[in-house]
């Protein structure tokens, strides 16, 4: 692992005698402790994005350059989505990346100031990630790098690190997989009102290729993503390009698949009525007591009472009400700046015969989901960690889900699949919403699969 491998060694301050510094709450907050290990970061991505996005110059109004190699988000923004039924004005709170979104209409951004959900981060595996945040409006918030595993104070977790004023979090990631990134102050408020976005960690070259004209171009298809066939054979058939050997190789492509097209499932949920009544971000903050995480008085409202009537599939509405069956549109693709500059990520999918099809499904609902693919797909991840890859080689490994079989997730979980078909279809992947208190089917929402010739 990383650890015995010196490319990815890095040197560490001792922080001894600085864990105050790991537990603050301002209120409201106008600063944050500086990070005690700062390393110079190396990350890729934020200058590939620029190159990509070459219409953002600094003359464009709103523009905010990021120090280098360093990724910019802004909390809490926010506004109201008309939900699909023109009955409800539904309250959202959003993540913004100041190099990028501010320049952007309402129209573009959802309707909303900021971006619902906020924008897409890939990082390489083993980089020094800086994530430069500034909260406002109104405070506090944190950002939890959900799965990564960072020091303590960068960790992001309200009461435990420090809450936000301004700060640069540092973390390097070591496994490629699907993560997310969401604030964790009076988490069942701020995450459920929207304050998320998806943490893509990939292989570490992934970026090196930036120039358009070239195969392996950064910004499109086919990228790889971690997994492990070595002792399956009959996976390594159905999807061809497996690479094996040891993740100390040095090997940027070590136990690695690669995929044609890459689609994101984020499924949420929300409950209007819930909605209206906490909509307020500041105002149903616990009041911390003598002792934070010991004393503190919460206040319970409406929290506990959660009911949903409307459906999401990555910010696109499932647009029928409870005990109904309804399918989003067919061709929905995710814009490039809203995916770190790489162009052509889906939600509904659209490939064609003996394609790799890698989905990324989140439950970022507070209701438990169950999702049933139409053909034989294979899990090959779960919560950003490569089933059978070190070092969870000797409990895990990457399982057949047939056909027409639920598998059920519950909040925050991810799972990585894999899909590819030799023959021409048209069908759906069903995703069944599951009241969490009374276990009623709420919802089955349906995303368009259609394979062609
Ligand atoms: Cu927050």
């Amino acid at each position: 692992m990383s650890f015995n491998n010196p490319a990815f060694h890095i040197q560490r301050q001792s922080v001894q005698g600085m864990e105050g510094e790991w537990v603050k709450m301002f209120d409201p907050p106008t600063a944050s402790p500086d990070t005690p290990e700062l390393l110079s970061p190396t990350n890729p991505v934020p200058e590939f994005i620029r190159a990509a996005h070459p219409e953002f110059t600094p003359t464009t109004v709103g523009y905010v350059p990021s120090p280098p190699h360093t990724v910019g988000r802004s909390l809490m923004h926010g506004g109201t989505i008309t939900s699909w039924d023109g009955l409800k004005a539904l309250r959202f709170f959003t993540f913004m990346d100041p190099d990028i979104f501010q320049t952007f209409d309402p129209v573009a951004t959802n309707g909303v100031g900021g971006v619902w959900p906020g924008p897409t981060i890939r990082v390489p595996r083993g980089v020094v990630f800086h994530g430069q945040t500034s909260a406002g409006g109104p405070p506090p918030h944190t950002i939890h790098w959900h799965g990564i595993e960072p020091t303590p104070m960068n960790d992001g977790v309200g009461h435990c690190s420090m809450e936000l004023g301004k700060y640069t979090y540092q973390w390097q990631p070591n496994f490629i997989g699907t993560y997310f990134y969401h604030c964790h102050r009076n988490t069942m408020q701020h995450f459920e009102f929207g304050l998320y976005g998806m943490l893509l960690i990939e292989p570490p070259d992934a970026f090196n290729q930036q120039n358009p004209a070239l195969p392996d171009y950064a910004g499109g298809y086919p990228r790889r993503t971690a997994a492990n066939f070595t002792n399956f054979p009959e996976f390594q058939a159905m999807f061809p390009g497996f690479t094996g050997g040891d993740l100390r190789s040095g090997d940027p492509h070590a136990m690695t698949i690669p995929y044609d097209v890459e689609a994101l499932w984020v499924l949420d949920d929300r409950d209007s009525v819930w909605s209206d009544n906490m909509s307020g971000a500041f105002d149903t903050f616990p009041k911390h007591g003598s002792q934070p995480g010991s004393n503190d008085q919460f206040m319970l409202g409406d929290f506990h009472d959660f009911n949903p009537d409307y459906f999401f599939c990555t910010g696109v509405p499932f647009p029928a009400h409870v005990g109904n069956t309804i399918s989003i549109a067919p061709g929905i693709t995710v814009p490039p700046y809203l995916n770190s500059g790489v162009t052509g990520m889906q939600v509904s999918v659209n490939a064609k015969v003996n394609q790799t099809i890698l989905i990324r499904a989140l439950c970022a609902a507070y209701v438990g989901i169950k999702i049933t693919f139409p053909i034989d797909v294979v899990i090959i991840a779960f919560d950003g960690r490569a089933l059978g890859v070190p070092p969870l080689n000797q409990y895990t490994k990457p399982f057949l889900l047939p056909a027409n079989t639920p598998y059920e997730l519950s909040t925050a979980r991810r799972f990585d699949v894999l899909m590819r078909s030799a023959t021409p279809f048209s069908s759906f992947a069903n995703v069944e919403f599951i009241h969490n208190r009374t276990g009623a089917s709420l919802l089955n929402g349906r995303i368009p699969i259609v394979i062609s010739a």
